[in-house]
């Protein structure tokens, strides 16, 4: 492995498993007797992921208040910081509304010369979200930013594939299927983009950018923090459970569209992490969900959708 370190950006829509995928990089690297660390991104801080990658005890930074694109000397500085620890990979995932990103972000880190090596552009695709943007009835700014950034892939990588063994068609030339999950392909999708054999950014996008301000725009985020202290003790996943059921009933209520919403509760006893990418899915939980009860909890919110953020402050007040 070189002494410079690979930086691998890993992008794709809201949802579609980026962080999930890094974990299990990361992991599987480990095994490889090679060190890694993560950068994150969004547009505020207080940061789900970044406390995952805590959690996980992966080295990690963020980029906040936009996207690497428009934070290109930010993430500049915090691969730098993160070179300290002498990663021989770095991760970046760009926040999941981004596209532009082998214009913006990929090509300026290869104008660098021989700072990093820098890695194929990924894209990663949740099946079940590909089938609804790409139908005809799909919200024009979320399908209009998901088709942009299958366009710019160099590599696209369909995700989930132990809950989506079958693939949906994607405009692309070779797709691949993998699972952070079970572990199916992620060694293998490894492989590859350190192979230093495929071309990175070889894609680079026509693109509007008023009408990708008003896509992005057209999104409301919201990053929230609570203490909770309960008077009967309880474990984590019985604090964020029901938390996550009133609020999607509420939000449903008040036709308030989830397209991302995660969240972390954390006690001395361990930590509960749920995600839903819709109203009334079932939110996939990770964590221990056998903690002891506590009294004192920490929780993280993300939450993303279609619309006003006073909308949904209304709605979060009910
Ligand atoms: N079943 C399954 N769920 C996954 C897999 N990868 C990610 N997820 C779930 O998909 C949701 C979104 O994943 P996340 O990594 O946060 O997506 P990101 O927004 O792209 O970073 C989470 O609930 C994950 O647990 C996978 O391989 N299989
Ligand atoms: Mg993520």
């Amino acid at each position: 492995m070189s002494i410079r370190p690979w930086v691998v950006l890993v992008g794709g829509f809201l949802g579609a498993g980026k962080t999930t995928l890094l974990l299990a990089a990361v992991r599987e690297l480990e095994t490889r007797g090679l060190r890694s660390a993560m950068i994150l991104n969004d547009q505020d801080h207080s940061l789900v992921d970044s406390e995952l990658a805590s959690l996980h005890h992966v080295q990690h930074g963020a980029v906040t208040g936009g996207c690497f694109c428009c934070r290109f000397s930010q993430l500049i500085e915090v691969i730098e910081s993160l070179r300290l620890h002498a990663p021989d990979v770095i991760f970046a995932e760009p926040v999941g509304s981004c596209t532009d990103i082998s214009a913006t972000t990929l090509h300026p880190l290869l104008e660098l010369g021989d700072a990093y090596c820098v890695a194929p552009y990924t894209v990663l695709v949740d099946p079940l979200r590909a089938e609804t943007l790409l139908h005809e009835d799909a919200d024009p700014n979320l399908s209009f930013l998901f088709k942009k950034q299958l366009q710019e892939a160099d590599l696209i990588c369909l995700t989930k594939s132990d809950i989506c063994p079958t693939a949906p068609t994607i405009p692309a030339q070779s797709v691949r299927q993998i699972s952070a999950r079970s572990g199916q392909g992620v060694a293998a999708w490894l492989d590859e983009v350190l192979s230093g054999q495929l071309s990175s950014g070889s894609f680079l996008l026509e693109i509007d950018y008023e009408q990708y301000a008003r896509a992005e725009a057209a999104l409301a985020w919201l990053n929230a923090k609570a203490s909770i202290d309960l008077r009967n003790p309880a474990s984590p996943a019985f604090v964020l459970g029901p938390l996550l059921q009133s609020l999607d009933a509420d939000l449903t209520a008040a036709r308030i569209q989830t397209v991302h919403l995660k969240a972390i509760v954390q006690a001395e006893t361990g930590y509960v992490k749920a995600a839903m990418l819709a109203n009334g899915q079932d939110p996939a939980v990770e964590g221990i969900l056998d903690a002891s009860p506590a009294r004192h909890h920490e929780l993280l919110l993300n939450r993303i959708h279609p619309g006003k953020a006073t909308l949904y402050a209304r709605a979060i007040a009910c």
